[in-house]
């Protein structure tokens, strides 16, 4: 029990969090870091908060198997599989669609373009919170509810 303690501690540190930045009771850990990265507070997250986002919750880290510069083919399909529950390889675009320079491997820039294409299902040039908190849940769970 002893151990639980800390663990309360920063439970109600979380939902006072959440709680500061909403209004709204509902919100899932998606919800809230949409929130958290979306600075200026509008409806949508732009490019480059969205990548603050993916930087911050170590997308291409946790993709990048051999921690190398880039992704190959390999680690990509398998990062597709793993962290986009819900988007198979036939359901995102190809490999070679990423790696917009040709060389095989997909850098971080190259990531960070293919995941926002990806992710912005309506193609509107803007991360929407229910297009992120799909994201998130698909890619970030924890496996607690
Ligand atoms: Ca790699
Ligand atoms: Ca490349
Ligand atoms: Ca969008």
């Amino acid at each position: 029990m002893k151990m639980k303690k800390c663990n309360l501690f920063f439970n109600a540190f979380l939902a006072l969090l959440i709680f500061g930045m909403s209004s709204c009771s509902n919100g899932g850990e998606g919800q809230k870091l949409f929130k958290a990265f979306n600075q200026d507070e509008n409806d949508y997250l732009s490019d480059l908060e969205f990548y603050n986002a993916i930087a911050e919750m170590g997308y291409f880290e946790a993709w990048n198997e051999d921690n190398d510069q880039s992704l190959s083919e390999d680690e990509w399909s398998a990062g597709v599989n793993e962290y986009l529950g819900g988007y198979t390889v036939s359901t995102v675009e190809k490999f070679g669609e990423w790696d917009l320079n040709g060389d095989n491997q997909i850098s971080v820039e190259e990531f960070r373009e293919g995941l926002f294409e990806v992710v912005d299902t309506d193609n509107n040039s803007q991360i929407s919170e229910s297009e992120f908190v799909k994201l998130y849940k698909e890619g970030g769970q924890q496996g607690n509810a």
